[in-house]
């Protein structure tokens, strides 16, 4: 049991606000839930409090691992945000009136209205509507507001090969060995917790991984990464020097009563690190020094788990909101940021470590609205299921509607086993989303691409193969979103923001502005339905080349092979319609050539 003493006394902040003739509304992620916010007087509000929830519930307003709070409301002739900046527990409450209808007694016909309540365990009002009035304008000025997307390495939009837990050298290597086999292109290999002694981060089990720094050369020469787990609690243990340094360096969250805060973790008892002051993150990113983290390479890059934080004994598996802060701030003020402080002083680590020479890679698991700024994030522990498929294309929506842009869920599902045509399916699926790996949890079945038969691993090949064809547009479209702040994965309506019929889609979306994509989400289906907006406009099948006037809903036939991306001819401007034109040859003409991986194309320097 818990009790949490408000030492200043009980709090909250609210505002109600009115958005008149909207009945589209969007964002507040994350949540596991579809695109558009549903109305919650029939029950829960949406909440925000970062929370580890292992196989999450579907269709739920509880809070996942980040929360961004922005709200994005959209109507044929404008597009509205409200972002309300506050990084404590946050309720919110929609209610919309969604009709057109008349009203008798005033005797005129009356607007749909969506009534927002806004409301926060503490801190100030601070917010503001952001005014469009197209979508793009939106993102424009919500990058102004929290920042632009970073833009990533080449190779972190490449196929990424995670597994809790890659067991040893010899058993990374043998992975590693196994894509060359199977012609299967991919960029970087993972591990997990149990590459450290005792889950201490920073450092290596030296019966497993005696020779890190050698695994780092083998790969790297084939211009390949490996990246590393580093979770934000620290063992308690007086004789590792580097709990001595954080402890020594006052760099631990402390209790009320003002010692260091104690929580169990991975490593047993453990301390939390209080990355909201600027000294530990300071402190923290020097940890990444190539010369301080031994057996580490410039081609190592990090994985911040467990960072909403995630502390097994604490309520709600969380740190007590009574914690206690540098500068004297609780927990309770600051909980939502505590994983985007983590990712933020990681990502400075990487940074300094090259003498600002290269841009970093990192993925979090915790975020807030700004995270945009830092690298990656992912959906967490989904499961092994066709209905945790189906959930990743609104929530990877949702996230990138709210600026998050470099984004995945575990391609395969994180828990359980998945049948091959899953597996498959989510291949297809991953392929066509921004951060794209496959992980899977300790006690499933080992699933590398190629244990499933000669049937799944070709087309798994051929999947991967697609995803290295178009890495120069996924490079483009993050490119864009790093400039203007317009997400490479986009609802439908931001694209046809005039069409109705595209404001409640959620199972298909565009891919920049070109490129249309339907994932079959669906165990044995034959065929696939497809919304291609816009009458006037031609849209390309780019498995047959046909031609399709837009404008209808196709019914295009699917065998396990298939991939349902349709192709936009119209697109926005020169150099994309010159580009579409090249990708349109080589996803006809070129499929079966192996694109190997993005070694092909120059590392480029942070701007
Ligand atoms: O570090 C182990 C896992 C990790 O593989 C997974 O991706 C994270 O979401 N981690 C959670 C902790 C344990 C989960 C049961």
């Amino acid at each position: 049991q818990f009790v949490d003493i408000k030492a200043n006394g009980p709090s909250s902040i609210g505002s109600d606000l009115c958005l008149h003739g909207f009945s589209h509304v969007y964002g507040l992620p994350e949540h596991a839930d579809g695109l558009q916010l549903r109305d919650t007087r029939d029950g829960e509000p949406y909440r925000l409090y970062n929370l580890d929830v292992f196989a999450y519930d579907l269709y739920s307003r509880l809070g996942l691992y980040g929360s961004v709070p922005l709200l994005v409301a959209h109507k044929p002739d404008r597009t509205l945000g409200v972002f309300w900046l506050n990084s404590s527990e946050t309720f919110v409450n929609y209610g919309s009136l969604t009709e057109y209808g008349y009203n008798v007694l005033k005797r005129r016909r009356v607007e749909p209205q969506t009534d927002v309540h806004w409301l926060s365990e503490s801190g100030v009002i601070d917010c503001v509507v952001l005014l469009g009035p197209s979508p793009q304008q939106l993102f424009t000025q919500y990058a102004q507001l929290t920042g632009y997307q970073a833009l990533p390495p080449l190779f972190a939009l490449g196929y990424h090969q995670c597994r809790w837990n890659y067991d040893d050298e010899a058993d990374v290597k043998a992975v590693d060995a196994g894509f060359d086999r199977h012609g299967i292109p991919y960029d970087v290999i993972w591990l997990d917790i149990e590459h450290t002694d005792g889950k201490r981060y920073f450092t290596w089990d030296a019966a497993l991984f005696p020779e890190p720094a050698g695994l780092q050369r083998h790969l790297e020469e084939k211009k390949r990464k490996l990246v590393v787990i580093s979770d934000p609690h620290i063992k308690v243990d007086p004789d590792w020097s580097l709990y001595c340094e954080a402890r020594d360096g006052r760099h631990f969250v402390k209790n009320r009563q003002g010692q260091i805060y104690q929580g169990s973790c991975w490593p047993g008892e453990s301390s939390y690190l209080d990355f909201s002051s600027s000294d530990t993150r300071a402190w923290y990113s020097r940890c990444f020094g190539l010369d301080k983290y031994k057996g580490s390479t410039p081609s190592l890059f990090v994985w911040n788990d467990m960072n909403e934080p995630s502390v097994f004994d604490g309520p709600e598996q969380t740190m007590p909101k009574d914690a206690v802060h540098y500068g004297g701030w609780e927990h309770r003020e600051l909980h939502n940021l505590y994983g985007f402080y983590q990712h933020m002083a990681t990502v400075e680590g990487l940074i300094t470590r090259s003498g600002g020479l290269e841009r970093p890679f990192v993925l979090s698991r915790s975020f807030f609205a700004g995270s945009q700024r830092l690298g990656a994030i992912w959906t967490g522990d989904n499961v092994a299921s066709w209905e945790y498929l189906r959930i990743s294309i609104p929530m990877l929506l949702s996230l990138s509607v709210a600026g998050i842009a470099f984004c995945g869920a575990d391609v395969g599902g994180f828990v359980q086993d998945p049948e091959p045509e899953l597996l498959v399916r989510w291949y297809q699926a991953g392929a066509l989303q921004p951060f794209f790996r496959g992980h899977s949890a300790k006690e499933t079945k080992r699933r590398e691409p190629w244990l499933f038969g000669e049937e799944v691993t070709a087309v798994i090949r051929t999947v991967i193969q697609q995803r290295y064809c178009l890495l120069p547009y996924w490079y483009t479209v993050f490119h864009q979103a790093h400039t203007s702040g317009l997400p490479p994965l986009r609802p439908l309506w931001v694209e046809f923001p005039r069409e109705q019929s595209t404001f409640t889609v959620d199972n298909q979306y565009m891919i920049g502005g070109a490129l249309l994509a339907c994932p079959v989400t669906e165990a044995g289906v034959q065929e696939v339905r497809v919304l291609i907006p816009e009458s006037g406009e031609v849209w390309y099948d780019v498995h047959s080349a046909k031609a399709y006037n837009g404008g209808k809903t196709l019914s295009l036939p699917v065998t396990l092979d298939t991939v349902s991306v349709c192709l936009d001819s119209h697109s926005n401007g020169y150099f994309m319609s010159k580009y579409i034109m090249e990708e349109t040859f080589i996803f006809i003409g070129v499929f079966s050539v192996l694109v190997s991986h993005c070694q092909t194309y120059p590392h480029i320097a942070v701007e």
